[in-house]
Protein backbone atom coordinates (compact mmCIF):
# COMPACT_ATOMS: atom_id res chain seq x y z
CA UNK A 1 0.00 0.00 0.00
CA UNK A 2 1.61 3.49 -1.14
CA UNK A 3 0.89 5.91 2.21
CA UNK A 4 -0.61 8.91 1.45
CA UNK A 5 -0.52 12.34 2.72
CA UNK A 6 -4.01 13.26 2.91
CA UNK A 7 -3.34 16.46 5.18
CA UNK A 8 -0.64 17.86 2.43
CA UNK A 9 -2.97 16.95 -0.70
CA UNK A 10 -6.05 18.83 1.47
CA UNK A 11 -3.71 21.59 2.38
CA UNK A 12 -3.62 22.51 -1.91
CA UNK A 13 -7.54 22.96 -1.46
CA UNK A 14 -9.46 26.20 -0.39
CA UNK A 15 -11.47 23.70 2.49
CA UNK A 16 -12.79 25.26 5.74
CA UNK A 17 -12.09 24.33 9.21
CA UNK A 18 -9.77 21.81 10.80
CA UNK A 19 -9.20 18.03 9.51
CA UNK A 20 -10.43 15.29 11.99
CA UNK A 21 -10.12 12.21 10.05
CA UNK A 22 -10.22 11.03 6.66
CA UNK A 23 -11.68 7.83 5.96
CA UNK A 24 -12.56 5.34 3.03
CA UNK A 25 -15.67 5.75 1.38
CA UNK A 26 -17.71 4.12 -1.50
CA UNK A 27 -16.76 1.34 -3.58
CA UNK A 28 -15.87 2.24 -6.64
CA UNK A 29 -13.87 -0.24 -9.05
CA UNK A 30 -11.56 2.75 -10.72
CA UNK A 31 -10.71 6.12 -7.63
CA UNK A 32 -10.16 5.76 -4.59
CA UNK A 33 -11.97 7.68 -2.65
CA UNK A 34 -12.16 9.27 1.16
CA UNK A 35 -14.70 11.05 3.44
CA UNK A 36 -12.80 14.11 4.96
CA UNK A 37 -14.22 14.74 8.69
CA UNK A 38 -13.89 18.41 9.74
CA UNK A 39 -14.06 19.66 13.67
CA UNK A 40 -17.00 22.24 14.94
CA UNK A 41 -19.47 23.95 11.57
CA UNK A 42 -17.04 23.64 8.81
CA UNK A 43 -18.47 21.44 5.51
CA UNK A 44 -16.74 17.74 5.42
CA UNK A 45 -15.52 16.82 1.98
CA UNK A 46 -14.92 13.96 -0.04
CA UNK A 47 -10.93 13.57 -1.56
CA UNK A 48 -11.00 11.83 -4.48
CA UNK A 49 -7.74 10.24 -6.26
CA UNK A 50 -8.67 10.40 -9.94
CA UNK A 51 -7.37 7.43 -11.55
CA UNK A 52 -5.14 9.04 -14.42
CA UNK A 53 -4.45 6.28 -16.12
CA UNK A 54 -8.14 5.32 -16.99
CA UNK A 55 -9.05 8.89 -17.42
CA UNK A 56 -6.27 10.60 -19.22
CA UNK A 57 -7.00 14.18 -19.58
CA UNK A 58 -8.10 15.49 -16.47
CA UNK A 59 -7.85 18.66 -17.39
CA UNK A 60 -10.89 18.12 -19.92
CA UNK A 61 -12.54 15.66 -17.48
CA UNK A 62 -12.96 18.89 -14.84
CA UNK A 63 -13.61 20.89 -17.81
CA UNK A 64 -16.81 18.85 -18.60
CA UNK A 65 -17.82 18.12 -14.49
CA UNK A 66 -18.16 21.90 -13.79
CA UNK A 67 -19.64 22.62 -16.81
CA UNK A 68 -22.54 19.68 -15.96
CA UNK A 69 -22.87 21.05 -12.73
CA UNK A 70 -22.97 24.83 -13.17
CA UNK A 71 -25.63 24.20 -16.05
CA UNK A 72 -27.43 21.26 -13.37
CA UNK A 73 -27.22 24.29 -10.52
CA UNK A 74 -28.72 27.04 -12.94
CA UNK A 75 -31.32 24.67 -13.65
CA UNK A 76 -32.55 24.07 -9.92
CA UNK A 77 -32.21 27.86 -9.43
CA UNK A 78 -34.14 28.81 -12.17
CA UNK A 79 -37.06 26.05 -11.38
CA UNK A 80 -37.13 27.42 -7.49
CA UNK A 81 -36.08 24.09 -6.33
CA UNK A 82 -35.31 23.70 -2.77
CA UNK A 83 -32.16 22.15 -0.92
CA UNK A 84 -29.86 22.66 -4.39
CA UNK A 85 -26.52 22.38 -2.22
CA UNK A 86 -27.70 18.59 -1.78
CA UNK A 87 -28.79 17.73 -5.24
CA UNK A 88 -26.05 18.95 -6.97
CA UNK A 89 -22.40 18.03 -6.76
CA UNK A 90 -19.83 21.08 -5.70
CA UNK A 91 -16.17 21.41 -6.70
CA UNK A 92 -13.62 23.20 -4.53
CA UNK A 93 -11.02 24.92 -5.92
CA UNK A 94 -7.22 24.04 -5.58
CA UNK A 95 -4.56 27.03 -4.48
CA UNK A 96 -3.88 26.86 -8.13
CA UNK A 97 -7.84 27.96 -9.49
CA UNK A 98 -8.20 24.77 -11.06
CA UNK A 99 -10.65 22.26 -9.43
CA UNK A 100 -8.12 19.33 -9.48
CA UNK A 101 -4.67 19.51 -7.87
CA UNK A 102 -1.69 17.02 -9.27
CA UNK A 103 0.75 15.79 -6.60
CA UNK A 104 4.69 15.52 -7.12
CA UNK A 105 3.51 11.69 -7.77
CA UNK A 106 2.25 12.64 -10.31
CA UNK A 107 -1.53 11.78 -8.77
CA UNK A 108 -4.15 13.79 -9.52
CA UNK A 109 -6.79 15.14 -6.46
CA UNK A 110 -9.98 16.68 -6.44
CA UNK A 111 -12.22 17.79 -3.33
CA UNK A 112 -15.99 17.83 -3.22
CA UNK A 113 -18.54 19.42 -0.22
CA UNK A 114 -19.52 16.40 1.39
CA UNK A 115 -23.41 16.14 1.16
CA UNK A 116 -24.71 15.08 4.80
CA UNK A 117 -27.49 12.32 5.95
CA UNK A 118 -27.54 10.87 2.61
CA UNK A 119 -27.90 7.25 2.24
CA UNK A 120 -26.30 5.13 -1.12
CA UNK A 121 -27.88 1.74 -1.89
CA UNK A 122 -26.35 -0.79 -3.32
CA UNK A 123 -29.51 -3.13 -4.35
CA UNK A 124 -32.59 -1.37 -6.43
CA UNK A 125 -36.23 -2.05 -5.58
CA UNK A 126 -39.65 -1.46 -8.23
CA UNK A 127 -39.99 1.80 -5.69
CA UNK A 128 -36.17 3.20 -6.47
CA UNK A 129 -36.14 1.78 -9.35
CA UNK A 130 -39.05 3.94 -10.42
CA UNK A 131 -37.48 6.83 -9.25
CA UNK A 132 -34.21 5.99 -10.57
CA UNK A 133 -35.28 5.96 -14.10
CA UNK A 134 -36.96 9.67 -13.67
CA UNK A 135 -34.26 11.05 -12.05
CA UNK A 136 -31.52 9.93 -15.02
CA UNK A 137 -34.35 10.51 -17.20
CA UNK A 138 -34.28 14.24 -16.08
CA UNK A 139 -30.25 14.29 -15.41
CA UNK A 140 -30.29 13.77 -19.25
CA UNK A 141 -33.43 16.08 -19.76
CA UNK A 142 -30.98 18.72 -17.77
CA UNK A 143 -28.42 18.75 -19.96
CA UNK A 144 -30.04 18.81 -23.08
CA UNK A 145 -28.87 22.57 -23.93
CA UNK A 146 -25.97 22.81 -22.55
CA UNK A 147 -24.14 25.21 -24.57
CA UNK A 148 -20.59 23.32 -25.61
CA UNK A 149 -19.97 20.53 -26.90
CA UNK A 150 -18.46 18.04 -24.09
CA UNK A 151 -15.21 16.04 -25.01
CA UNK A 152 -15.47 12.51 -24.37
CA UNK A 153 -13.21 11.79 -20.84
CA UNK A 154 -12.37 8.26 -22.15
CA UNK A 155 -12.58 8.45 -25.52
CA UNK A 156 -15.39 5.17 -27.52
CA UNK A 157 -16.19 4.51 -23.74
CA UNK A 158 -19.45 2.74 -25.12
CA UNK A 159 -18.44 1.74 -28.84
CA UNK A 160 -19.08 -1.41 -28.95
CA UNK A 161 -17.18 -1.79 -31.89
CA UNK A 162 -14.28 -0.74 -30.27
CA UNK A 163 -15.01 -2.90 -27.33
CA UNK A 164 -15.02 -5.84 -29.52
CA UNK A 165 -11.84 -5.07 -31.38
CA UNK A 166 -10.48 -4.62 -27.49
CA UNK A 167 -11.44 -8.33 -27.08
CA UNK A 168 -10.29 -9.74 -30.40
CA UNK A 169 -6.76 -8.37 -29.92
CA UNK A 170 -6.67 -9.98 -26.33
CA UNK A 171 -7.47 -13.13 -27.70
CA UNK A 172 -4.73 -12.69 -30.62
CA UNK A 173 -2.24 -11.71 -28.13
CA UNK A 174 -3.34 -13.95 -25.22
CA UNK A 175 -0.77 -12.59 -22.76
CA UNK A 176 -1.98 -14.16 -19.82
CA UNK A 177 -2.61 -17.56 -21.31
CA UNK A 178 -6.02 -17.80 -20.42
CA UNK A 179 -7.53 -17.81 -24.03
CA UNK A 180 -8.27 -22.25 -23.50
CA UNK A 181 -10.41 -21.51 -20.58
CA UNK A 182 -13.16 -19.03 -22.28
CA UNK A 183 -12.90 -19.88 -26.23
CA UNK A 184 -16.38 -20.71 -25.89
CA UNK A 185 -17.49 -17.70 -24.33
CA UNK A 186 -15.47 -15.35 -27.19
CA UNK A 187 -17.33 -17.64 -29.51
CA UNK A 188 -20.78 -16.91 -28.55
CA UNK A 189 -19.65 -13.17 -28.43
CA UNK A 190 -18.77 -12.69 -31.72
CA UNK A 191 -21.77 -14.67 -32.74
CA UNK A 192 -23.71 -11.57 -31.79
CA UNK A 193 -21.43 -8.85 -32.41
CA UNK A 194 -22.82 -7.63 -35.69
CA UNK A 195 -26.29 -7.20 -34.00
CA UNK A 196 -24.51 -5.65 -30.73
CA UNK A 197 -23.13 -2.89 -32.81
CA UNK A 198 -25.89 -1.64 -34.63
CA UNK A 199 -25.93 2.00 -32.51
CA UNK A 200 -22.58 2.97 -34.16
CA UNK A 201 -23.78 2.05 -37.60
CA UNK A 202 -27.21 3.73 -36.85
CA UNK A 203 -25.23 6.96 -35.51
CA UNK A 204 -22.54 7.05 -39.18
CA UNK A 205 -26.12 6.95 -41.40
CA UNK A 206 -27.11 10.16 -39.25
CA UNK A 207 -30.24 8.65 -37.76
CA UNK A 208 -29.24 8.06 -34.24
CA UNK A 209 -28.15 11.13 -31.92
CA UNK A 210 -25.40 11.24 -29.30
CA UNK A 211 -26.71 13.14 -26.27
CA UNK A 212 -24.64 14.38 -22.58
CA UNK A 213 -25.17 11.00 -20.59
CA UNK A 214 -23.75 9.89 -17.30
CA UNK A 215 -22.45 6.64 -18.74
CA UNK A 216 -22.47 5.01 -15.38
CA UNK A 217 -25.90 5.04 -14.47
CA UNK A 218 -25.81 2.29 -11.31
CA UNK A 219 -28.10 2.83 -8.42
CA UNK A 220 -25.18 3.50 -5.89
CA UNK A 221 -24.01 6.33 -7.82
CA UNK A 222 -27.04 8.32 -6.72
CA UNK A 223 -27.36 9.70 -3.28
CA UNK A 224 -30.77 9.25 -1.57
CA UNK A 225 -32.27 11.46 1.25
CA UNK A 226 -33.69 9.58 4.71
CA UNK A 227 -36.41 8.96 3.39
CA UNK A 228 -35.51 7.50 0.40
CA UNK A 229 -35.95 10.42 -2.23
CA UNK A 230 -33.38 10.49 -4.84
CA UNK A 231 -30.69 13.82 -3.81
CA UNK A 232 -28.48 14.06 -6.49
CA UNK A 233 -26.86 11.38 -9.13
CA UNK A 234 -22.93 11.30 -8.57
CA UNK A 235 -19.71 10.05 -10.00
CA UNK A 236 -19.53 11.72 -12.53
CA UNK A 237 -15.94 11.69 -14.37
CA UNK A 238 -17.89 9.87 -17.17
CA UNK A 239 -20.38 12.47 -18.40
CA UNK A 240 -20.10 12.83 -21.97
CA UNK A 241 -21.72 12.63 -25.47
CA UNK A 242 -23.01 9.02 -25.75
CA UNK A 243 -26.53 7.28 -27.22
CA UNK A 244 -29.09 7.30 -24.15
CA UNK A 245 -28.52 3.50 -24.21
CA UNK A 246 -25.73 4.07 -22.11
CA UNK A 247 -28.08 5.12 -18.66
CA UNK A 248 -30.75 3.25 -19.69
CA UNK A 249 -28.93 0.14 -20.36
CA UNK A 250 -26.28 0.48 -18.19
CA UNK A 251 -28.60 0.61 -14.94
CA UNK A 252 -30.63 -1.96 -15.96
CA UNK A 253 -27.71 -3.96 -15.95
CA UNK A 254 -26.95 -3.71 -12.40
CA UNK A 255 -30.32 -2.89 -11.11
CA UNK A 256 -32.41 -5.70 -13.11
CA UNK A 257 -29.82 -7.58 -12.29
CA UNK A 258 -31.42 -10.64 -9.32
CA UNK A 259 -27.67 -10.42 -8.37
CA UNK A 260 -24.36 -8.77 -8.03
CA UNK A 261 -22.15 -8.61 -11.48
CA UNK A 262 -19.15 -10.57 -9.85
CA UNK A 263 -21.91 -13.46 -8.16
CA UNK A 264 -20.43 -16.86 -9.31
CA UNK A 265 -23.25 -18.60 -8.94
CA UNK A 266 -25.03 -18.36 -12.19
CA UNK A 267 -28.34 -19.95 -10.85
CA UNK A 268 -29.16 -16.66 -8.70
CA UNK A 269 -28.37 -14.15 -12.79
CA UNK A 270 -31.58 -13.27 -13.95
CA UNK A 271 -33.63 -10.02 -15.45
CA UNK A 272 -35.77 -8.67 -12.95
CA UNK A 273 -39.06 -7.97 -14.97
CA UNK A 274 -40.49 -5.59 -12.32
CA UNK A 275 -37.75 -3.58 -11.80
CA UNK A 276 -37.40 -3.43 -15.46
CA UNK A 277 -40.93 -2.34 -15.76
CA UNK A 278 -40.41 0.26 -13.10
CA UNK A 279 -37.10 2.31 -14.16
CA UNK A 280 -38.50 2.36 -17.89
CA UNK A 281 -41.76 4.10 -16.64
CA UNK A 282 -39.71 6.72 -14.48
CA UNK A 283 -37.10 6.56 -17.45
CA UNK A 284 -39.76 7.74 -20.21
CA UNK A 285 -41.84 9.91 -17.22
CA UNK A 286 -38.93 12.01 -17.61
CA UNK A 287 -37.46 11.74 -21.15
CA UNK A 288 -39.71 10.82 -23.38
CA UNK A 289 -40.43 14.35 -24.46
CA UNK A 290 -36.70 15.00 -25.78
CA UNK A 291 -36.21 11.31 -27.58
CA UNK A 292 -36.27 10.52 -30.74
CA UNK A 293 -38.23 7.34 -31.96
CA UNK A 294 -35.83 5.75 -32.78
CA UNK A 295 -33.94 6.06 -29.81
CA UNK A 296 -37.06 4.74 -27.80
CA UNK A 297 -37.83 2.07 -30.44
CA UNK A 298 -34.45 0.58 -29.39
CA UNK A 299 -34.68 0.45 -25.50
CA UNK A 300 -35.19 -2.98 -25.32
CA UNK A 301 -31.47 -3.32 -27.88
CA UNK A 302 -30.27 -1.43 -24.79
CA UNK A 303 -30.94 -3.46 -22.07
CA UNK A 304 -29.23 -5.82 -23.85
CA UNK A 305 -26.14 -4.58 -24.82
CA UNK A 306 -24.88 -3.55 -21.74
CA UNK A 307 -24.49 -6.87 -20.07
CA UNK A 308 -23.25 -7.73 -23.31
CA UNK A 309 -20.39 -4.99 -23.83
CA UNK A 310 -19.27 -5.58 -19.93
CA UNK A 311 -19.05 -8.96 -20.43
CA UNK A 312 -16.47 -8.02 -23.19
CA UNK A 313 -15.34 -6.22 -21.13
CA UNK A 314 -14.94 -8.18 -18.26
CA UNK A 315 -13.25 -10.71 -20.59
CA UNK A 316 -11.18 -8.45 -22.63
CA UNK A 317 -9.40 -7.55 -18.61
CA UNK A 318 -9.15 -11.52 -17.97
CA UNK A 319 -7.45 -11.95 -20.90
CA UNK A 320 -5.23 -9.42 -20.73
CA UNK A 321 -4.11 -9.89 -17.00
CA UNK A 322 -6.60 -7.81 -15.01
CA UNK A 323 -4.90 -4.81 -15.82
CA UNK A 324 -8.20 -2.36 -15.63
CA UNK A 325 -10.54 -3.81 -13.33
CA UNK A 326 -9.89 -4.07 -9.49
CA UNK A 327 -9.81 -7.84 -8.42
CA UNK A 328 -10.25 -9.44 -5.05
CA UNK A 329 -9.27 -12.81 -6.41
CA UNK A 330 -7.61 -14.38 -9.43
CA UNK A 331 -10.92 -15.82 -11.26
CA UNK A 332 -12.64 -12.37 -10.43
CA UNK A 333 -12.91 -11.16 -14.10
CA UNK A 334 -14.13 -14.43 -15.28
CA UNK A 335 -16.19 -15.02 -12.89
CA UNK A 336 -17.90 -11.70 -13.74
CA UNK A 337 -17.57 -12.30 -17.24
CA UNK A 338 -19.66 -15.26 -16.77
CA UNK A 339 -22.42 -13.57 -14.64
CA UNK A 340 -22.36 -11.13 -17.46
CA UNK A 341 -22.76 -13.49 -20.44
CA UNK A 342 -25.97 -14.94 -17.97
CA UNK A 343 -27.62 -11.89 -17.83
CA UNK A 344 -26.88 -11.44 -21.28
CA UNK A 345 -28.65 -14.65 -22.20
CA UNK A 346 -31.71 -14.18 -19.52
CA UNK A 347 -32.28 -10.09 -21.25
CA UNK A 348 -32.44 -11.57 -24.60
CA UNK A 349 -35.74 -14.04 -23.43
CA UNK A 350 -37.16 -10.76 -22.62
CA UNK A 351 -36.69 -9.08 -25.90
CA UNK A 352 -40.84 -9.38 -26.95
CA UNK A 353 -42.03 -8.74 -23.54
CA UNK A 354 -39.50 -5.32 -23.20
CA UNK A 355 -40.98 -4.02 -26.89
CA UNK A 356 -44.59 -4.67 -25.98
CA UNK A 357 -44.11 -3.19 -22.44
CA UNK A 358 -42.24 0.19 -24.03
CA UNK A 359 -45.23 0.06 -26.80
CA UNK A 360 -47.36 0.44 -24.06
CA UNK A 361 -46.28 2.88 -22.55
CA UNK A 362 -45.63 5.50 -25.39
CA UNK A 363 -49.33 4.80 -26.75
CA UNK A 364 -50.78 5.39 -22.91
CA UNK A 365 -48.71 8.76 -23.24
CA UNK A 366 -50.10 9.74 -26.51
CA UNK A 367 -53.38 9.25 -25.20
CA UNK A 368 -52.86 10.91 -22.16
CA UNK A 369 -51.37 13.95 -23.23
C1 LIG B 1 -16.50 0.83 -13.46
O1 LIG B 1 -15.77 2.30 -10.80
P1 LIG B 1 -17.19 2.04 -11.13
O2 LIG B 1 -17.71 0.82 -10.41
O3 LIG B 1 -18.08 3.26 -10.93
C2 LIG B 1 -16.51 1.23 -14.96
C3 LIG B 1 -17.90 1.03 -15.53
C4 LIG B 1 -18.25 -0.42 -15.39
C5 LIG B 1 -18.16 -0.83 -13.91
C6 LIG B 1 -18.37 -2.31 -13.76
C7 LIG B 1 -14.64 4.29 -15.98
O4 LIG B 1 -17.30 1.71 -12.72
O5 LIG B 1 -17.92 1.37 -16.89
O6 LIG B 1 -19.54 -0.63 -15.87
O7 LIG B 1 -16.90 -0.51 -13.33
N1 LIG B 1 -16.07 2.59 -15.12
C8 LIG B 1 -15.07 2.89 -15.97
O8 LIG B 1 -18.59 -2.61 -12.43
O9 LIG B 1 -14.53 2.05 -16.69
MG1 LIG C 1 -19.33 4.68 -8.67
Amino acid sequence: METIDTAGILAQFEIEGTVKEVKPLGNGLINDTYHVVTDGDAPGYVLQRINNAIFQDVDLLQHNIELVTAHIRRKLEASNTDDIDRRVLQFVKARSGKTYYRDEADRYWRVMVYIPDTVTNEAVTPESAYDCGKAFGNFEKMLVDVPEQLGETIPDFHNMELRMRQLQEAVANDVAGRLVEVRDIVDELERDADEMCQAERLYREGRLPKRICHCDTKVNNMLFDQLGQVLCVIDLDTVMPSFIFSDYGDFLRTGANFTAEDDSDLSRVGFNEAIFKAFTTGYLESAREFLTSIEIELLPYAVSLFPFMQCVRFLTDYLNGDTYYKIKYPTHNLDRTRNQLALYRDVRRHDQMMTDFIHSLVNQTIITT
